[in-house]
């Protein structure tokens, strides 16, 4: 069902800075920047690798308020990795499957991720405390 790490989500104060933090150390690039309302952030994609199942990426994510999924991790948490992202082919039908296994939904049905993709998230108290995102690209 999970074809590859599409991204690693990771939480920070400010996205500039993590941003060039990336680029400096590891040379890292980003393909493209988003503020997302929705999911309450600002975000960057950066570019890893790419595989025959797709590309794998860093995903920083800067809060746009306290009260979000990422503002309130980080004053809990601080700065670190927030999620893991999977690809997965069809994500309705992923989230079916799962669902019917017994583990939370976060989202009964898909919503808007990074690049045109779908995503939906399962619930970290049911993945072993792992915040966890299926993500079904776009097709281009
Ligand atoms: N990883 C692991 N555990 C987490 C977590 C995370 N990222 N975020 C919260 N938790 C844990 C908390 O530690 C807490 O556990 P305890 O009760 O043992 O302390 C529990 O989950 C509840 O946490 P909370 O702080 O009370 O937060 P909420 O229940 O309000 O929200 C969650 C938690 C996961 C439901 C919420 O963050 C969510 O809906 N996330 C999905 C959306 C999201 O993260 N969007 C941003 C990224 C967007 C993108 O990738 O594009
Ligand atoms: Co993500």
């Amino acid at each position: 069902m999970l074809l590859r790490i599409d991204h690693v989500g990771v939480a920070c104060h400010n996205l500039e800075e993590k941003i060039e933090f990336y680029e400096s150390v590891f040379g890292l690039t980003v393909v493209s920047r988003e503020v997302n309302e929705e999911q309450g952030v600002r975000e960057a994609m950066l570019h890893v690798a790419d595989g025959d199942q797709g590309a794998s990426y860093v995903q920083l994510l800067e809060p746009l308020h306290p009260d979000t999924a990422v503002g309130k991790f980080l004053a809990k948490r601080g700065e670190g990795v927030h999620h893991i992202g999977y690809g997965v082919a069809d994500v309705t039908k992923a989230l079916e499957e799962i669902g019917a296994k017994g583990v939370r939904l976060i989202d009964e049905r898909p919503r808007h991720g990074s690049m045109g993709a779908s995503i939906a998230f399962l619930h970290p108290k049911d993945v072993g405390g792992v915040l966890t995102e299926l993500v079904e690209t776009s097709r281009r």
